[in-house]
């Protein structure tokens, strides 16, 4: 059965323009004028725009002693009604776990998904193991690896571990991933806080101060140029990280940068609410910044030098957050933000004027899509692509409230917000699951997303190898120190 989205205005990453979008078997098959098929969807007044892609999410999770409230079934729903089509989860492997083992757990969890999903695999460790098992994850499709540079003790891996594996995703065309924060400096710090009575809440963002994350961006650049490879920093939050970010793009390498939603428009008052449970429900890994660092991250946004607006949706309820009462290093770290990604930047970002609708697509899908090597199948309204499609209605509005959200959670940390912007119809792969605030969603609808990798780079960025390539001097005896 084909779909005719009738009368609106398509957007894409680089033109806004009037014309009927034809959709039969899961893909856009025309792109024209007066179109007719066997379902008619009314888009007058609206814009036609590819679906949302959060490359960022972390579904059902063992994390923290606990597991992230939403799953896969859930968070998917959350982000299709939003307009999100796609998510991109972490594959976690348990320190010491096979990649394989733990991929067959994930695919397992994502079979409810009511949206397409891919994976990004995590190097919590490292060893010949891995080595070896990095060739079969990417013949699996996936092509880009995290590497936590905090979380001690847990999931973070040292400089010679994240050295080796950059090395090993250059000769394998693929990308590694990096959480920039240093790891042993927040240790350091919690320690510190709590031995001086320092156990709220707010302790949290204390801990983990911007330069602390300035750092592991730099380090992990500097790491990736010796390595020949390019790199994608996540919930990039603050200034020190995108100035990094933006040194290492006019220098000439491919190191992208993700911000989050929640750090472009939720800043640090919100950990002095007098509340503790309004202030853990917002602890999370970078913590919120101060309006300064937003005003960068919108400025990187609107110049280019950062990319992509994600969530790192990771939802955990009261009871969860509440683990760290009397002790802010046991809370949780997460927050959710599939369902709102979408409406909160365009009111935020579009109606502000801060963003253009075109840009607007560019870093909620298209630049996503081409940077994990899956342009056009994802992230275009072109002919042959995925009809992974958001009919966008910019004057439907809504306060948003827990009350009436997908996530599980009690909760959401944009409770009371108002936005102007929504999705009048959301098409998975061709079929409607939104239609206004009708849920139509499908689980197990959703399918993996396969990623090619790219032609392996080796030294093509840096020129590190050339110059400091390992050559032995031969040195004249008669100038060699006496008795050697
Ligand atoms: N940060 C979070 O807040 N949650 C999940 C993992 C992370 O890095
Ligand atoms: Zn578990
Ligand atoms: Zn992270
Ligand atoms: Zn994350």
């Amino acid at each position: 059965m084909s779909t005719v989205i009738k009368g609106g205005t398509i957007v894409t990453a680089d033109r806004t323009y009037k014309s009927d979008v034809l959709v039969d078997g899961g893909k856009i098959i025309e792109i024209g004028e007066n179109l007719s098929g066997d379902e008619t969807l009314d888009a007058s007044g609206c814009y036609v725009m590819p679906g949302g892609i959060d490359p960022h999410v972390h579904l059902e999770m063992p994390f923290m002693g606990t597991h992230s409230a939403d799953n896969f079934e859930i968070g998917t729903r959350a982000g299709l009604a939003g307009g999100t089509t796609m998510v991109v989860d972490f594959c976690l492997p348990a320190p010491g776990q096979s990649m394989m083992e733990a991929l067959a757990i994930w695919q397992q969890k994502s079979g409810a998904a009511c949206s397409d999903y891919s994976y990004h695999m995590a190097v919590t460790w490292w060893g010949e193991q891995v080595f070896n098992e990095m060739q079969e994850v990417v013949d699996r499709g996936i092509n880009t690896f995290k590497h936590f540079m905090a979380y001690k003790g847990a999931l973070m891996v040292d400089d010679d571990e994240m050295f080796a594996s950059f090395q090993r995703c250059a000769a394998l065309g693929a990308m590694p991933l990096v959480h920039a924060e240093n790891g042993d400096v927040v240790a350091t710090m919690q320690q510190k806080l709590l031995a001086e009575g320092n156990n709220g809440p707010e302790a949290h963002s204390y801990s983990r101060p911007p330069e602390v994350e300035g750092e592991a961006a730099n380090r992990a650049i500097m790491i990736a140029d010796m390595a020949g490879v390019p790199l994608y920093i996540v919930h990039t939050s603050c200034e020190q990280a995108h100035e990094a970010i933006r040194r290492a793009r006019q220098k000439g390498m491919r190191v992208y940068g993700e911000p989050l939603i929640q750090h472009l428009t939720l800043d640090d008052s919100e950990y002095s609410n007098p509340s503790w449970d309004h202030a853990a429900q917002r602890v999370m890994s970078p913590p919120f910044r101060n309006k300064q660092h937003q005003d960068s991250l919108w400025a990187g946004l609107q110049s280019g030098s950062l990319q992509v607006v994600a969530t790192d949706h990771c939802a955990f309820t009261m009871e969860q957050k509440r683990f760290g009462v009397g002790d802010f290093t046991k809370i949780p770290n997460g927050t959710g933000g599939l369902e709102d990604r979408m409406p909160m930047l365009w009111s935020t970002g579009v109606r502000t004027g801060r963003l253009t609708m075109n840009e607007f697509v560019a870093v909620t899908s298209t630049n996503i899509a081409k940077i994990l090597n899956m342009y056009p199948k994802k992230g275009a309204i072109l002919e042959g692509a995925d009809a992974d499609i958001v009919v966008w209605d910019p004057n439907r509005s809504k306060t948003i409230t827990a009350a009436n959200q997908q996530s599980c959670v009690e909760y959401n940390v944009f409770e009371g917000r108002e936005v102007v912007g929504l999705p009048r119809f959301t098409l998975t792969r061709g079929k409607v699951a939104i239609e206004e605030s009708t849920v139509k969603t499908e689980p197990g609808h959703g399918e993996f997303v396969g990623r090619e990798p790219n032609a392996p780079v080796g030294a093509a960025l840096s020129k590190w190898k050339e110059i400091t390539a390992p050559r032995k001097v031969e040195r004249r005896p008669e100038l060699m120190p006496a008795g050697v």
